[in-house]
């Protein structure tokens, strides 16, 4: 039998298309990003996480995940491991809002452009592409408006607050407190629940072992996932959550929309985590050297006793 030959300069033609090929790949499908989530607190954040990671998938990018059980210094040391791994691009999704400007730095330096997703943060603007997610401030706003027309401007709130130096809890809060502020609406105490149903369900309780039953009036938690566990504490307490307390939450999740439409939440503003479609092609723009918007905000909706039951079985989270 006789073995084909190749000649060199043949074999060099095929080396060389083979070399260009992988190149083209390497523009399009064959960027890899590396996506540093919170990690996963509630059912808002696997929701973030999904899209995040379906979106990737769909668009043949190689997604590399870490979670960092709600630590900055774990999310920091991430950030530095996707730089030494040379990735196109970085996605954060940062815990805390200030403190990432050395870090942010080390990637800029290192010619790896990092997008921000969900949660803003205080750092220098020049050193990430953009940020896209809610704007925590106007959900702090519409739920103190929403309070403001329920009551008529009047009674006592306890608050279950989120994550300490998140951007989601302190805008909230800060936005919420405005709202009421010329109202006779007034927080009488504020306890964190890290974002967490567990907690949140704790947080009730202490506060149900504090207060008697006529010393407040509504209870505004920073997300649905620490709602749903007050309600669980409220009912196991003997009282009605949505009627004995007054509830409302921030996120839009199913479970809490559902809980809206039978009466144990009074009112959920949105937070949309499906971002994923959104933050890819301001990674893919990135790449290619094209523009971003600097700020893209969701559009926010509201859920109460009007739309609940029409809404909560299309939620998507
Ligand atoms: O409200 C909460 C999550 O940062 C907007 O974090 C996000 C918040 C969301 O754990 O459920």
């Amino acid at each position: 039998m006789k073995i084909p030959t190749i000649s060199p300069f043949r074999l060099i033609l095929a080396l060389a298309t083979g070399c260009l090929l992988l190149a083209g790949c390497s523009k399009s499908g064959g960027i890899t990003v590396g996506f540093v989530q919170t990690g996963a607190e509630s059912q808002w954040r696997v929701a973030n996480t999904n899209s995040i990671q379906s979106e990737a998938a769909k668009r043949g990018i190689t997604l590399k995940t870490a979670f960092a059980d709600g630590a900055q210094d774990k999310q920091i040391q991430a950030i530095r491991d996707f730089i030494t791994q040379k990735v196109s691009a970085i996605v954060i999704a940062p815990v805390t809002a200030t403190g990432w400007d050395p870090v942010l730095k080390e990637a800029k330096d290192a010619n790896i452009p990092v997008i921000v997703e969900d949660r803003s943060i205080d750092a220098d603007k020049s050193l990430y592409a953009c940020f896209i997610g809610s704007d925590f401030i106007k959900e702090g706003h519409m739920e103190a408006e929403w309070l403001i027309t329920a009551t008529g401007g009047k009674g006592r709130i306890l608050e279950l607050s989120g994550e300490p130096g998140s951007s989601a809890a302190e805008d909230r809060h800060k936005a919420f407190v405005d709202g009421i502020a010329s109202s006779n609406l007034k927080i009488i105490d504020s306890q964190t629940g890290h974002f967490k149903r567990v907690e949140g369900k704790q947080v009730m309780e202490a506060y149900l072992k504090k207060y008697a039953k006529g010393d407040y009036d509504i209870l505004f938690a920073h997300n649905d996932d620490m709602a749903l566990g007050a309600i669980q504490a409220i009912e196991e307490a003997g009282l009605k959550p949505g009627k004995d307390i007054m509830v409302v939450s921030i996120d839009g999740e199913k479970e809490a929309v559902q809980a809206v439409a039978d009466g144990k939440i009074n009112c959920v503003v949105e937070c949309n985590p499906m971002v994923g479609p959104i933050v890819f092609d301001a990674v893919q723009n990135v790449l290619a050297g094209k523009p971003v918007a600097p700020v893209t905000y969701n559009t926010d909706h509201l859920f109460d006793s009007k739309n609940a039951s029409t809404e909560a079985p299309n939620r998507p989270y």
